[in-house]
């Protein structure tokens, strides 16, 4: 296994040690025996004057093999690897391409030069994966850029580029062309001038000012708030700055087991697989053919369809924006030319960037210039009839072979594939608002869609840097049909006695950005309202009367009113809670003849959360999501779930199935309301002594 992995041999008067294991040359228990055989090989080896250590295919080591953590560990470990590197008696000099992340970039700061292609990134992701840089990256990369400049990098583990890592002195040269010609190169030039080695375990951390940790420990308070691993990453390089190597080492090392036994790591490692594991779909494979996606039609230049087109002009795909009349397409194109220049006032893009993007945007009032474009995105108003007759329209206009997709959040894909000759071309694009903020594209598979249409569309989501994911038809599909039993939930809570902030501060402990009526507030009142209406034209018991509706009848429409179901001051987001509401609720309460009663935090908590646990086991149970993984995944990059709590169904495994299970059980027989029911996957795993996750 150790020569298979890890070479070394002889290149003129330097040694060469090789790491092949693809994918990403992690460091596994192979890795780091072959690095030391190989290290020993060169320090034995007379005729190697100097050592460079490397890595074949994409890239330099991405860091520790992630797949080991929480498995017993196999020596050697990786900081005794890194050590005998920084004590080796040769000069070494890593050579970097790709990405040096982690224990990668621990490896080269082990080494005593470190050089890299100018394509080439370095960073320090582990708080990523809710854990710091447990292999001396803590302790070295302060002694050698300084803390000021190596707290950044740690906690907010987002990498550098080559050059910028060469400002910032983690780097010795940014080389250009073949990387194992300059690296020999530069060693060469080591040699030849006798160059020190440079341990790092010998160097100091320059002097910092009193203030910088705890500075800099409350400029992320706010943005971190509930994260474990930021803050423990700031107390080690603390350590670093006030100890001396070997007992800095050791700090790190606790603060490092703690994270790593933690269950916001394991939930933050959980989020990292299920990520990449949502993209690959059962039943399709490297094998499937893909469509050839060469622009796109989007129809409807509102909010979403806007939020959408901008997405794909930022791919650099040509987009045809469709509406019905002059004035809303002219305000549609223009509010994303104001999106791209509010972005570049910003400085994260230039005023020609801004200038490509709108030159690959064709307004247009006719249907007919969508006849050649290979994808086609609806985002009319949500209902059922015009969506029918869009793609009625489609239908006739589309090249055979073009995908048709819905971007409806709730109405049947099926029913609206049906009204076409090609219901196999026809997919759900569920976009979330705002459309070009938002990582979740919810795809929704019909019972007609072709396999090379999922394949195609999960491909384009990750070229459009969405995190795609693959469900199945029904009411909402998985995120929404979700979050209504919260939000039923949410209500019914405050209607028996809980006020709405104290429903809103409970989700919001938990660590959502904000709670299910601040929310409320932010995307309108008044959507739902009219929903509700329309409902009840048909059949008012479809659409109980709610406090919510007395709020919107007296004006109250959320933040865009300065009113909803808290009060906002003029330019000011923070929800204020309001005496009016409380009136306007109670006299609801009357109406309804319900005493209120106290209602006690944990009651909200499971109230809230277990509803969409029971709804997240029928999904499972009725395969709209294919795996518990997914709905994690929804959650997460669609309504703000905690990554430290690893999606809904993650957590529920951490409270316990069997405690969950019961609870829900008592509030069937309590209720006796069909959201209650309990899940029978849900009793399966419970009786299993199972939890979704395993
Ligand atoms: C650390 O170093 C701690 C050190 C202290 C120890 C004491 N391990 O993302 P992709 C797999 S913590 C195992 O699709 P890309 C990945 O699962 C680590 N596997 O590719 C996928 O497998 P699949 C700090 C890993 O080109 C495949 O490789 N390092 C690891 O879009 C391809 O991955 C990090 O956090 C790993 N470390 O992006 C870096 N990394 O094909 C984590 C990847 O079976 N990695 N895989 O699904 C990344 O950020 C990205 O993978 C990338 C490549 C930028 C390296």
């Amino acid at each position: 296994m150790t020569d298979s992995v890890v070479h070394y041999r002889l290149e003129g008067e330097i040694g060469v040690v090789t790491i092949n294991y693809p994918p990403v040359n992690a460091l596994g228990q192979g890795v780091r025996e072959g690095l030391l055989a190989c290290l020993a090989q060169g320090e034995a080896d007379g005729a190697a004057k100097a050592l460079v250590v490397m890595a074949e295919g994409r890239t330099f080591p991405a860091g520790a093999d992630i797949r080991e953590f929480g498995k017993p560990p196999a020596g050697p470990a990786l900081p005794d690897v890194i050590a005998a590197y920084e004590r080796s008696e040769k000069v070494i000099i890593a050579a970097i391409h790709g990405t040096a992340l982690g224990g990668g970039l621990e490896v080269a700061l082990g080494c005593d030069y470190r050089v890299a292609l100018a394509s080439a990134q370095v960073g320090l992701p582990e708080v990523k994966l809710g854990l710091l840089p447990g292999a001396g990256g803590t302790q070295r990369l302060p002694r050698l850029i300084g803390a000021e400049q190596a707290l950044p990098l740690i906690v907010s583990g987002n990498p550098v580029k080559a050059p910028a890592a060469l400002k910032l002195g983690i780097l010795d040269a940014v080389l250009d062309g073949d990387l194992l010609q300059g690296a020999l190169e530069f060693a060469r030039a080591k040699v030849a001038e006798n160059a020190p080695r440079r341990p790092l375990c010998d160097a100091s951390v320059a002097a910092v000012s009193d203030t910088l940790f705890s500075d800099f420990e409350q400029s992320i308070a706010h943005r971190q708030r509930g994260f474990k691993a930021p803050f423990a990453c700031i107390e080690a390089v603390k350590a670093a700055a006030e100890l001396p190597f070997a007992q800095g080492l050791e700090k790190e090392r606790e603060l490092f087991l703690g994270l790593m036994a933690s269950t916001e790591s394991k939930a933050q490692r959980h989020v990292f697989f299920a990520e990449r594991e949502v993209a690959k779909v059962p039943g399709l494979d490297a094998k499937t053919t893909q469509r050839e996606v060469r622009s796109v039609g989007i129809i409807g230049a509102g909010t979403m369809g806007g939020g959408i087109a901008m997405n794909f002009l930022n791919a650099g795909i040509p987009v045809t924006l469709l509406e019905v009349k002059d004035e809303f397409l002219s305000r549609g194109v223009a509010v994303i030319r104001a999106n791209y220049e509010a972005t570049a006032k910003k400085g994260r893009l230039t005023s020609e960037q801004v200038e490509q993007r709108m030159a690959l945007l064709t307004p247009s009032l006719s249907y007919d210039d969508l006849a050649q474009v290979d994808v086609v995105i609806e985002a009319v108003f949500e209902n059922m009839d015009i969506k029918k007759s869009v793609f009625e329209t489609l239908d006739k206009v589309c090249k055979p072979g073009a995908i048709l997709a819905t971007n409806t959040s709730t109405l049947d894909v099926n029913e609206i594939a049906n009204v076409t000759q090609r219901p196999q071309d026809v997919i759900g694009l569920h976009f979330f608002s705002p459309a070009n903020v938002m990582k979740l594209l919810e795809i929704v598979r019909g019972e007609a869609t072709a396999d090379d249409v999922i394949a195609t569309t999960m491909a384009l989501a990750r070229r459009i840097g969405k995190v795609g994911v693959l469900v199945g038809v029904c009411h909402g599909f998985v995120g929404n049909r979700m979050l209504h039993r919260r939000q039923a939930e949410a209500m019914a809570l405050v209607k028996q006695g809980a006020s709405p902030q104290a429903v809103d501060k409970v989700l919001f402990d938990l660590g959502f950005p904000m709670g299910p009526f601040a929310t409320s507030d932010l995307a309108g009142l008044d959507v739902g309202y009219r929903i509700r209406e329309e409902i009840r034209k048909d059949d008012p018991s479809k659409a109980p009367r709610t406090w919510m509706d007395d709020l919107v009848e007296k004006g109250r429409c959320g933040q865009k009113t300065q009113a909803g179901v808290f009060d906002y001051e003029k330019g000011n987001r923070t929800p204020v809670p309001s005496a009016d509401v409380d009136a306007i609720i109670a006299a609801y309460r009357a109406t309804e003849g319900v005493t209120p009663r106290a209602v006690s935090e944990d009651e909200i908590l499971e109230r809230c959360m277990y509803v969409m646990v029971n709804e997240g086991a029928k999904i499972l149970e009725e395969g709209i999501a294919m795996r518990a993984l997914d709905i994690d995944v929804i959650w997460i990059y669609g309504y703000g779930f905690p990554v430290y709590r690893g999606g809904v169904m993650f957590w529920a495994d951490t409270v316990g199935l069997d405690k969950i299970y019961a609870r829900i059980c008592e509030l069937y027989q309590q209720t006796g309301e069909e959201h209650w029911r309990p899940s029978a996957y849900l009793k399966e795993l419970v009786d299993a002594g199972r939890g979704f996750h395993h």
